[in-house]
C-alpha cells in the first residue's frame, strides 16, 4: 500500500532542495523506506560508505512521515542473525543443518531441480508467493518468469491486504480509487486505525484533514485511538460491516441523499440494488451490528452529505467471510454519493503515460488460457483469479489501455488455500516446488498446519529472505536479500496511484545478498531462458521503464521528489467505466457470470458452538514490528517482548483472567500461547490475537520453528468453507470462535518478559 500523495504539483516543486552534503563526510540520498508497506520518502545520512540515519524528508509534503520501524532500520539489517550467503539445507527437511554454498552452485541446483518437476508435473506444479511490499525490486520480474514458464500459481499476502480489495474494486467501477485526503470533506475509518508508528503517513494525512475540518467516522469494535478522536464512533460487532454499510445504504436511499444524476446515467442494476437493500431495515441491521439505529443512520447521512468524502481501503474487510460484499459496498457507497474521480473524494488514476508499468513487465498475455485455467482456486473462488477477472481485459484496455492492469499486484492471483493444499497433496493436481521472496508463508495466511503439511510435501523450497524465518528453517535454500538500504527503486506505486518516485542506493549490501531482480535474472538463466529477464542489471530495467521521461534513471532519482501528472477529474465522461457495461455496475455482471450474488448480501455466523464462547480477531498491529519481522531486534522487542491477547476487564473478570498471566487461546484449528492484557477499550467476549509471532532465538527446524507452532495467529485462523469469503476464498480474521485455557502453572518469564505493548 503506497502512501497517496497530493494532487498538488506546487507543494512538489516548492519542495526544500535536498542537500547532498550537510555536514562534512555525510552524503544524504533520497530513498524509499520498505520496511513496511507504506514507502515512505526519507532520507538517509551516509558515512564512510555505511547508512548513520535515517531521517525524515526535508520536502514539506513528505516531512514527519517516518516511524520508529524506519529510523531503526540501519541497526536492524546490520543485525548479526542477517542471512548473509546462500545456505543449501543438508540434512532432513527442517534439520535445521545447512552448508554454504555459492549462488552458482545454488542457482544451478534449483534451475535443475525445478526444471524435474515441471517435467514431471508440469510448470503449474510450481508455487511463488511473495510480498511485492517487502521484496519491492522484484517489479513484477516473477510473474514474468512464471508467465514465460507457464505457471499461473502466485499467491501473496495482498490475497488478505489490497491486492484483493483492488479487484474486487474493479467488480464496481473498473479501476481501485484512492482517497483524496488533502482536499476530502469527511474520512470513514472501516476498523482502519493508522497510529504515529503504524502507517505514519496515513496517520498525518487524517490528522492534517482533521486540523482543517474535515469529520471523521470510525466503525470499530474496539475504542481505538482513532474512536477516540472520531466524531461518530460505531462500536459494532467484530465482522459486521457489511451489514453496516447495507444500513448506510439503507439510509441513503430511503432519505434520497445519493447523487440522483450520476446514478440515473452512470449506473446500472439501482433497482435491484434498492431491493436488496430494503432486507436491510436499520432495527435489523441494530440487529446485526449492536450499534443503535440512530448513530447507523447519523453516520450514514454525516458521510452523504458532507461530501466529497473518502472511504480509505481498509485491510479490515479485506478479512472477513463477507469480504466481497463488505469492499462491494463500499464502493458503491463511493459511487451513488457522487464522489468518484471528484476532487475531495475517490480519484481514479489510471497508469503515467511516460513510464512503463510492472504491469507490462508481468506480461500475463503470454500465458497461455489453458495454463490461466490451471489457476488454483478458480474454480470455487474466483473472484481475484484470471477467471474471474477475464471479462475485465477487453474493458481495461479500453478505458486504462492494458488488457491486465495488475493493481497491488492482487488481480490475478492463485487462491492461497487451494495453492497449500495442492502444495499438500490434497488438490486438484500437485504442486511440488515452492518458492518464497520476502514472505514468511507458514505465519502469513491462515491454517498453518496445513501450511506446514504442504511444505513439508514439497521437492524444492526457496526462500530469499534476511532473517531465518520459520519458513526459511523448511526449505531447501535459503538465499540473502538486500534490503531497500542496499538497492535502487522504482516505485510505480502498484498499480494504484499514476504517481513514480525513486530510491536511491545509500551502501552496497552485505556479504551476498541481492536484490530479487537478480534473482528472478539468475533464475531465467537456470531454466535456459536468459531472454525473459533482458536488462543486465536493476538501474539499466529502469532506465528502459523511464525512456519516456527523458531521463536516466540516476538523474530521475537526483532530480525527482515525485513524478505524476497533472489530474484530470472525471475521466469517465470521456472513456465509461472499465466495466462490461461501461457504468457504475451495482449489481455486478461479472459475478453474476461467476455464478455469485451480483448484489452485496450479508452472511450470518454460523451459530454459536458453546465449547467456544468468545470471539477473536487478528490485528492491532504492534510499533515496533512490521508483520511477522523484527522480532529479533532488541530495540523494538523491549517495547514488545511477548504476545499478548487484549480482552475487556468484564472478559476478564468473567474467565478469571489476571493481566500478564499466560493461556491459552484454541480453537478447532489450533491453539497458541498468549499473555493477558485487561484493556478497558475492548468489548466483551472479543479477543485480540497479535499477528505473527515467532520468537528468533528459540529453536529452530521442524517441530520448533522458532516458537511459531506456540505464538503465531495463523494456528488459530480456519479456512473451512464457512469461514472463507465465497467469492475470494479468503479467511476470516475478524471473528472466529475460540476459548481461553487458563494455565494450571505459569512459564518462568524470560529475561525480556513483563514490557508493555501499546
Ligand atoms: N494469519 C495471518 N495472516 C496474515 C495477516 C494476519 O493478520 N494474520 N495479515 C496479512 C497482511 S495485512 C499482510 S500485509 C500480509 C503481510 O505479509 P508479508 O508482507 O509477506 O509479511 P511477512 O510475512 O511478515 O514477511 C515479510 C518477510 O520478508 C522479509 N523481508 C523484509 N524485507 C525484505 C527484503 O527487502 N528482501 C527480502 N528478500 N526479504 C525481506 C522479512 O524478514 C520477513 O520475513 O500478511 C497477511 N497475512
Ligand atoms: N507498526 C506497524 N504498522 C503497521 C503494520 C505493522 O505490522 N506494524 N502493518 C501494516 C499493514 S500491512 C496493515 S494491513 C495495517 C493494518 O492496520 P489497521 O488497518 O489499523 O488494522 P489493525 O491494526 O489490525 O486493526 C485495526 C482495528 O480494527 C479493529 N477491528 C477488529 N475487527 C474488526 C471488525 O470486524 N470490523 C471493524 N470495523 N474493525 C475491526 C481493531 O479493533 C483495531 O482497532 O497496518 C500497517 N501498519
Ligand atoms: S511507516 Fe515507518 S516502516 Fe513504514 S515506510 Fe514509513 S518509516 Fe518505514
Ligand atoms: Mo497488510
Amino acid at each position: 500500500m503506497p502512501a497517496p500523495v497530493p494532487f498538488d504539483p506546487q507543494a512538489v516543486a516548492a519542495a526544500t532542495p535536498h542537500k547532498r552534503n550537510p555536514r562534512e563526510g555525510v552524503e544524504t540520498h533520497r530513498v524509499i523506506c520498505s520496511t513496511c508497506d507504506i514507502a515512505c520518502s526519507v532520507v538517509t545520512e551516509v558515512k564512510k560508505d555505511r547508512v548513520v540515519r535515517v531521517r525524515s524528508s526535508d520536502n514539506p509534503i513528505f516531512r514527519d512521515n517516518i516511524c520508529m520501524k524506519g529510523i531503526i532500520a540501519p541497526k536492524a539489517f546490520a543485525h548479526p542473525d542477517r542471512i548473509l550467503h546462500p545456505l543449501k539445507r543438508v540434512g532432513e527437511r527442517g534439520s535445521g543443518e545447512w552448508e554454504r554454498v555459492s549462488w552458482e552452485e545454488a542457482m544451478a541446483d534449483i534451475g535443475q531441480r525445478l526444471k524435474s518437476v515441471i517435467k514431471e508435473y508440469g510448470p503449474e506444479a510450481w508455487a511463488v508467493s511473495t510480498s511485492q511490499w517487502n521484496t519491492c525490486t522484484d517489479h513484477g520480474l516473477g510473474r514474468r518468469v512464471m508467465n514465460h514458464i507457464g505457471s499461473p500459481n502466485w499467491i501473496s499476502g495482498v490475497a488478505l491486504c489490497a491486492g484483493n480489495t483492488a479487484a474486487i474494486n474493479r467488480m464496481t467501477y473498473g479501476w481501485f480509487p484512492m482517497g483524496d485526503f488533502n482536499n476530502t470533506k469527511c474520512i470513514v475509518l472501516i476498523g482502519h486505525n493508522p497510529r504515529r508508528h503504524s502507517w505514519t503517513p496515513i496517520f498525518n494525512f487524517i490528522r492534517s484533514a482533521q486540523a482543517r475540518g474535515a469529520k471523521l467516522i470510525v466503525m470499530d469494535p474496539r475504542r481505538s485511538s482513532n474512536a477516540e478522536v472520531a466524531d461518530i464512533w460505531l462500536p459494532l460487532k467484530a465482522g459486521s460491516d457489511a451489514a453496516m454499510l447495507l444500513g448506510w445504504l439503507k439510509v441513503i436511499i430511503d432519505e434520497e441523499l445519493y447523487d440522483r444524476d450520476f446514478v440515473a446515467q452512470w449506473t446500472t442494476g439501482f433497482e435491484a440494488l434498492c431491493a436488496r437493500v430494503n432486507e436491510y431495515p436499520l432495527a435489523r441491521v441494530a440487529e446485526l451490528t449492536g450499534c443503535a439505529p440512530e448513530m447507523i443512520a447519523k453516520a450514514a447521512r454525516l458521510y452523504a452529505t458532507a461530501g466529497p468524502s473518502i472511504i480509505p481501503w481498509t485491510p479490515i474487510t479485506d478479512m472477513q467471510r463477507n469480504s466481497t460484499s463488505g469492499i462491494r459496498l463500499q464502493s458503491i457507497l463511493r459511487a451513488i454519493c457522487g464522489y468518484l474521480d471528484v476532487p475531495g473524494g475517490e480519484t481514479l488514476q489510471g497508469f503515467h503515460p511516460d513510464i512503463v508499468p510492472e504491469s507490462t513487465i508481468e506480461m500475463h498475455e503470454i500465458l497461455s488460457d489453458e495454463q490461466k485455467a490451471k489457476q488454483l482456486g478458480s474454480d470455487t473462488h474466483p473472484a481475484f483469479t484470471y477467471r474471474g477477472q477475464h471479462a475485465f481485459a477487453e474493458p481495461m484496455k479500453r478505458v486504462w489501455g492494458h488488457e491486465y492492469p495488475n493493481q497491488i499486484t492482487g488481480c490475478y492471483m492463485a487462491n492461497p488455500s487451494a495453492t497449500f493444499r495442492a502444495m499438500a497433496g490434497e488438490g486438484a493436481y500437485p504442486v511440488k516446488a515452492f518458492f518464497a521472496l520476502g514472505n514468511n508463508t507458514v505465519l502469513s495466511y491462515a491454517n498453518m498446519p496445513l501450511i506446514i503439511k504442504a511444505m513439508m510435501n514439497q521437492d524444492l523450497i526457496v526462500v530469499h529472505e534476511h532473517f531465518m524465518t520459520p519458513t526459511a528453517q523448511l526449505a531447501d535454500y535459503v538465499l540473502p536479500g538486500d534490503s531497500w538500504l542496499e538497492r535502487p527503486w522504482l516505485t510505480d506505486s502498484f498499480g494504484w496511484m499514476s504517481s513514480y518516485r525513486a530510491s536511491e542506493k545509500s551502501m552496497e549490501p552485505p556479504g551476498e545478498a541481492t536484490s530479487t531482480f537478480d534473482f528472478w535474472k539468475k533464475l531465467a538463466g537456470a531454466l535456459d531462458r536468459p531472454d525473459i529477464v533482458p536488462w543486465s542489471d536493476l538501474e539499466s530495467f529502469y532506465d528502459d521503464r523511464l525512456r519516456g521521461t527523458g531521463m536516466s534513471f540516476r538523474k530521475f532519482a537526483r532530480s525527482t521528489e515525485m513524478y505524476f501528472a497533472r489530474p484530470e477529474f472525471r475521466k469517465y465522461l470521456r472513456t465509461g467505466f472499465a466495466t462490461p457495461s461501461g457504468k457504475v455496475e451495482l449489481k455486478s455482471s461479472v459475478l453474476e457470470a461467476l455464478g455469485f450474488d451480483p448484489l452485496p448480501y450479508f452472511r450470518e455466523d454460523p451459530p454459536l458452538d458453546a465449547d467456544y464462547p468468545l470471539k477473536l480477531f487478528t490485528g492491532v498491529r504492534e510499533d515496533g514490528y512490521f508483520q511477522t519481522a523484527q522480532r529479533q531486534v532488541p530495540d523494538m522487542r523491549k517495547r514488545s517482548p511477548e504476545p499478548v491477547m487484549f480482552v475487556s476487564p468484564g472478559t476478564a473478570r468473567a474467565h478469571g483472567l489476571l493481566e500478564d498471566e499466560w493461556v491459552e487461546v484454541e480453537n478447532q484449528t489450533g491453539k497458541i500461547s498468549v499473555k493477558v492484557g485487561v484493556r478497558d477499550a475492548m468489548p466483551d467476549g472479543l479477543v485480540r490475537i497479535p499477528h505473527g509471532w515467532w520468537k528468533p532465538e528459540m529453536k529452530q527446524g521442524a517441530g520448533h520453528l522458532s516458537g511459531a507452532l506456540e505464538y503465531s495467529d495463523a494456528q488459530l485462523c480456519r479456512d473451512d468453507e464457512d469461514y472463507l469469503d465465497r467469492e475470494q476464498g479468503i479467511p476470516h480474521l475478524k471473528g472466529v470462535p475460540c476459548r481461553i485455557v487458563k494455565l494450571a502453572t505459569q512459564p518462568v518469564p524470560g529475561p525480556e518478559a513483563g514490557g508493555e505493548v501499546v
